[in-house]
């Protein structure tokens, strides 16, 4: 072990090995706090070279490596175990643009560039990096992409997955497998790519990634609504679509108790519907133009929605100071769940015709079993994604709450969402937190391709062990 570590720091130099404790103990602990690693060493590389050099060295060692990015992943996946002989490979060196094709709209980048900042270097060639989340500002494409992030835009652009053109990975024996072309159309055989996105690092380091771009929209405009429920949620959004086509680019429910958590620990916050009403939503579109036409177009399919579904209310942002305070209200929802002494996640979908009638019977079943529990239910109703979380009842001491309950919850709100053919982890992925439950609700078949393809790819076992399967 001693000789590989002086290999590995030889491979990535003095800045790219940590050795300062407080920046270690911030990247062995995950971002929820329900995990925390030691690491036989952290390394740094600084190119793709170096990264191969380095799971070259690991690999004939036969030691573990866990891939790390912005380190804000939810499920204890970039976390190593306790064992203190793994080598954690922490991507954030690797935080350069390649390039930006204006004329075929994509973007190469390093796999360790911020979120926000990817999107910020496309803004200054005018386009449009669409992907988009709260954890932006930490977050790296790297582990977009191996969690096949969502996010506030998925239902106008889709997942991480399919704003990918091309990848490069580090396979687990030190290889480089390249496709950075970033063609749209190619059908040469397997799609390869697509087996690493989403495999949160179980299969391969992500080195750099081909994204698309889009045109930059002139206009983006923002309606806060009230909603009595979710299904009302999902008829204004059909009608919207129906109405407006796909310019819309977000839709996100926030139920009044989510709000409230907001309201109720951040400072300088308010309701823009000054009068209670049953749920809110954020709507938002993109304009190509000045945006007057949509503008008109959206007020008359508001009119219409308050006619004809349980839309009681709108309004329409009319700066975009006030758009972004629409928005901070709904992304500020997990860490006022934080300050209030963390929640229970879940982050699950159903078909969006089951919505309403699913988390209906959730609140009644979770009232019945675990009655004064606090709930707090958002999230991406275009994409038939919700959060469902919960926290402990009032004045109860939250940490021993989740402690005693989290998994029986869980197996609550997962086991309801699988019986209306839906999905315990729409968004944030399996990591260490929910391996039990694809054991338990995945097809057998389909594990047993997993476990296939994991030991094609990794014969040793040496790349993010204990992580998904
Ligand atoms: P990490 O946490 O570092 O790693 C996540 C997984 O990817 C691990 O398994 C790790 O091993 C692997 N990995 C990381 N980099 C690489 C690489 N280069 N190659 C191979 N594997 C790698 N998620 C959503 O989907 N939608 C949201 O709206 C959303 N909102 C969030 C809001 C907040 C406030 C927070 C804290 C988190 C949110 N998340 C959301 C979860 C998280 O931010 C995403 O999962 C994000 O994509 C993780 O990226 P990361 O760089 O932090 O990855
Ligand atoms: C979001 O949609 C994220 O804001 C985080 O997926 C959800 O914190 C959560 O539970
Ligand atoms: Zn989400």
């Amino acid at each position: 072990m001693h000789e590989s570590l002086s290999k590995l720091h030889s491979i990535v130099g003095d800045d790219g090995f940590v050795t300062d404790p407080s920046v270690a103990s911030t990247l062995l602990n995950d971002e929820r706090g329900l995990y925390s690693g030691r690491a036989a060493a952290i390394v740094k590389p600084h190119s793709t070279k170096e990264l191969a050099d380095a799971v070259r060295v690991c690999f004939e060692a036969g030691i573990a490596m866990v891939p790390q990015g912005g380190n804000t992943g939810y499920c204890g996946g970039a976390t190593p175990d306790e064992s203190g002989s793994q080598v954690l490979f922490n991507l954030s060196r690797m935080d350069r643009v390649i390039g930006i094709d204006e004329q075929g709209f994509t973007m190469t980048a390093q796999a360790g560039v911020i979120l926000a900042a990817a999107q910020q270097a496309a803004a200054e060639h005018q386009l449009l990096f669409p992907l988009s989340m709260g954890s932006e500002g930490s977050c790296q494409l790297g582990g977009n992409v191996s969690t096949n992030a969502g996010g506030l835009a998925v239902l106008r652009y889709g997942t991480a997955r399919e704003l990918v053109s091309g990848l490069e990975v580090v396979l687990p024996d030190g290889r480089i497998w390249s496709d950075l072309k970033g063609l749209r159309k190619d059908n040469t055989g397997y799609d390869l790519k697509q087996l690493f996105m989403g495999a949160e690092g179980s299969l391969g380091i992500i080195s750099t990634v081909v994204f698309r771009l889009y045109p930059m929209p002139r206009v983006r405009i923002a309606a806060w609504l009230a909603i009595d429920n979710i299904g009302e949620a999902v008829a204004v959004l059909a009608l919207l679509r129906n109405q407006l086509g796909d310019c819309i680019t977000s839709f996100e429910f926030i139920s009044r108790e989510a709000l409230g958590l907001v309201l109720r620990s951040m400072p300088r916050t308010q309701n823009p519907i000054d009068t209670v009403h049953g749920h809110y939503a954020l709507v938002e579109l993109a304009a190509f133009d000045d945006g007057g036409a949509l503008n008109s177009d959206f007020e008359q399919a508001l009119l219409e929605a308050m006619a004809n579904t349980g839309l009681s209310d709108a309004v329409i942002a009319q700066s975009e100071q006030q758009r972004l305070a629409f928005w901070q209200l709904r992304e500020m929802i997990p860490s006022a769940e934080k300050q209030m002494g963390g929640s229970i996640k879940h982050d699950v979908s159903v078909p969006i015709s089951q919505l309403c009638s699913y988390s209906e019977s959730v609140v009644a079943a979770m009232e019945r079993k675990f009655p004064a529990c606090r709930h707090s239910i958002y999230g991406h109703v275009g994409d038939g994604n919700i959060h469902f979380n919960v926290l402990a009842p009032e004045l109860m001491q939250a940490d021993a709450y989740r402690r005693e309950n989290a998994d029986a919850i869980s197996d609550l709100i997962h086991g309801m969402a699988m019986a209306c053919n839906g999905s315990f982890s729409a968004e944030h992925g399996i990591g260490m937190l929910k391996r039990s439950e694809l054991a338990k609700f995945g097809d057998p078949v389909g594990l047993e391709l997993m476990r296939q393809i994991k030991a094609t790819l990794d014969p040793k076992g040496l790349m993010n062990p204990g992580k998904v399967l």
